[in-house]
C-alpha cells in the first residue's frame, strides 16, 4: 500500500522541454525534408502556407539555431542542475519524405551527437517523436493519418530511432497534444487538411483511429526493443471549469473536457469510452477498422500520461469557446491573473488537474510543459528581472508538491522553453518562456547570443533542493 509522501520522490525529474521546429532552425540542412511547421510565417494559429512563399519571414527557418548551439545550450541547462530534458526528434530529419527506403544518415547522427550531449550532462533524453513536424510529403501524397500507409511509417521511423538509442533514451512519448487534432485549423497536430464539403468529424475521428492503432503498435515495438522504456502519450490539459453553478455550464465543461481526455481514455485505457458511440450516431461517423486493431489498442496502452498545462478557462453555456496553443479558450475566471497574452494564471487548476488525471487513470503523470510567455527587458547590463516568471514558477511547483501530498503519482515537470524559443502559436520571438534570453526578435534581428535571466538560479536552487526551495 502506498504511505502518505511529503516531498518530491528522490528519483524525480527535473528539467525543461523544447520542440525541434522551434528551436533547432537548420531547416534544410543535412538531408531534412520539408515538414508541415515550415509552411508558418505566424504560428500554428496563423495561416498555413501551402508553398512555402520566396522571400518571406519563416522564423522556424532558423529559429535559436539550436542545430549548431546545442552543446552551449545543454551546458547552461546543466548549470541549472536538470537531470532529464525533453526535446522532440524532427521526423522529417529522419524520414525526409516519410516512405523513404532509407533512414537518412545525416539526421540520425544530429541526434546521435544530442543525445550524447545530454548523457554526457546527466540529463536523461525524453523524447517526443512527432511534434508537429509531419514531413510534408506524408501530407501532401497520402492525406497524412487519414491514411493506414502512414500508420506503417510512422512505426517504422519509431523502430529505426528506438533501435538506434535503445541503451540511451529510456522515456519516449508518442504524439505532442494530440487532442488539439479535433480543432480543425490546427493543421500540425495530425497532418489533417479538411476537403470543402466533407464530414469533418469523419475524417478526424477516423485518423485518430489510425493514430491510436499507430500509438499501439509504437508501444508494442519499443517495449520489444528494449522493456524498460517508458513510453508515454502527451496531451494538451490545460483545463476548464464551469463558469457557475448552472447546470448547463457544468455540463456543458465536462463535455468540453472530455473532448480532450477522449484520447487519454482510448490510449491509457485501452477501450473507446462509452460516450463516444453517440457523438459518432449524431454526427455520422463510421470508422473502418482493420481486424486486430481494438486488441493492439486494448493490450498497448501507454506506460504514462504527459501533459501540458499553461492555466485554466472557464465554459459557458451559449458562448462559444475557441483556442490556442494553451489550450480552450473560454469566459474569462474573474478570480485569476493573466500572462500579457492573456493566459490565466491558475496554480490550483495544477493540482486540481493532477488529481483529476490521476483519478481518472491511475497511470504515472508527467508535466512536461509548464510555464509563462512574457515580453522581458533586458537592462543595459544585459539582465533580465523576470520576478513574474519566478512567481509562477514557484507556485505551480507548489502546487505540484500539494498534488504530490494528495497521493498522486508524479514521475517529473519539465518547463516549457527553458531558453527562449520561437512560440508555436504566434510564431513570435517576443513571447518568452526562457530561464535564458536569446539575442532574436520577431524580424530575425539579433546576435543570437544567449544571456541568464533571474530566474535561473531560482530554479536552480529548487532542483537543488529536490523541490523545497521555495
Ligand atoms: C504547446 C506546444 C508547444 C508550446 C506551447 C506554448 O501547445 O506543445 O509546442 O509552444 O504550447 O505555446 P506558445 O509557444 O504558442 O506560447
Amino acid at each position: 500500500m502506498r504511505k502518505y509522501r511529503d516531498e518530491f520522490p528522490e528519483d524525480f525529474l527535473w528539467g525543461g522541454a523544447i520542440a525541434a521546429n522551434q528551436a533547432e532552425g537548420a531547416w534544410n540542412v543535412d538531408g531534412k525534408g520539408i515538414d508541415c511547421s515550415n509552411h508558418y510565417r505566424h504560428g500554428f494559429f496563423g495561416e498555413f502556407d501551402p508553398e512555402i512563399i520566396e522571400g518571406e519571414f519563416y522564423p522556424n527557418h532558423e529559429a535559436i539555431d539550436f542545430y549548431h548551439r546545442f552543446a552551449e545550450d545543454l551546458e547552461l541547462m546543466k548549470g541549472m542542475n536538470f537531470n532529464c530534458f525533453r526535446t522532440s526528434i524532427n521526423w522529417a530529419r529522419i524520414f525526409p519524405n516519410g516512405d523513404d527506403a532509407e533512414p537518412n544518415e545525416l539526421g540520425l547522427q544530429f541526434y546521435d551527437r544530442l543525445i550524447d550531449k545530454l548523457l554526457e550532462c546527466g540529463m536523461q533524453p525524453v523524447i517526443t517523436l512527432s511534434h508537429y513536424e509531419i514531413p510534408m510529403n506524408v501530407i501532401r501524397k497520402y492525406g497524412s493519418f487519414r491514411s493506414r500507409e502512414v500508420v506503417d511509417m510512422f512505426v517504422r521511423y519509431c523502430e529505426v530511432v528506438f533501435n538506434r538509442y535503445k541503451d540511451k533514451v529510456q522515456y519516449w512519448m508518442t504524439f505532442n497534444e494530440i487532442n488539439n487534432m479535433r480543432r480543425e485549423s490546427f493543421i500540425p497536430a495530425a497532418g489533417i487538411i479538411y476537403e470543402e464539403g466533407e464530414n469533418k468529424a469523419q475524417a478526424m475521428y477516423q485518423a485518430a483511429h489510425n493514430i491510436f492503432v499507430a500509438n499501439a503498435r509504437a508501444v508494442k515495438r519499443g517495449h520489444e526493443i528494449n522493456p524498460d522504456f517508458k513510453i508515454g502519450t502527451m496531451l494538451s490539459l490545460s483545463n476548464v471549469y464551469p463558469n457557475s453553478c448552472r447546470p448547463e455550464d457544468v455540463f456543458g465543461s465536462m463535455q468540453t473536457r472530455r473532448s480532450s481526455l477522449f484520447f487519454g481514455d482510448v490510449m491509457l485505457r485501452g477501450e473507446y469510452p462509452a460516450y463516444v458511440h453517440r457523438i459518432w450516431h449524431e454526427k455520422d461517423v463510421q470508422i473502418e477498422m482493420e481486424e486486430g486493431d481494438l486488441e493492439v489498442i486494448r493490450e498497448y496502452t501507454n506506460d504514462y500520461l504527459a501533459f501540458s498545462y499553461y492555466r485554466t478557462t472557464t465554459f459557458k453555456e451559449g458562448i462559444s469557446s475557441t483556442a490556442d496553443s494553451g489550450g480552450v479558450t473560454g469566459v474569462k475566471n474573474s478570480y485569476l491573473e493573466e500572462t500579457p497574452w492573456g493566459w490565466q494564471i491558475d496554480p490550483l487548476g495544477f493540482r486540481y488537474t493532477f488529481n483529476e488525471l490521476y483519478d481518472r487513470y491511475q497511470k504515472p503523470l508527467f508535466c512536461v510543459e509548464n510555464g509563462m510567455g512574457n515580453d522581458d527587458v533586458v537592462t543595459e547590463d544585459k539582465e533580465i528581472h523576470d520576478d513574474y516568471r519566478i512567481d509562477y514558477l514557484k507556485k505551480h511547483i507548489r502546487a505540484m508538491r500539494e498534488a504530490i501530498r494528495d497521493g498522486v503519482d508524479i514521475m517529473g515537470y519539465t518547463w516549457w522553453g527553458p531558453i527562449d524559443i520561437i512560440s508555436a502559436g504566434t510564431g513570435e520571438m517576443k513571447k518568452r518562456y526562457g530561464f535564458i534570453y536569446v539575442d532574436r526578435d520577431n524580424e530575425g534581428n539579433g546576435t543570437l547570443e544567449r544571456y541568464k535571466k533571474d530566474s535561473f538560479e531560482v530554479y536552480k536552487q529548487i532542483i537543488s533542493s529536490n523541490g523545497n526551495n521555495l
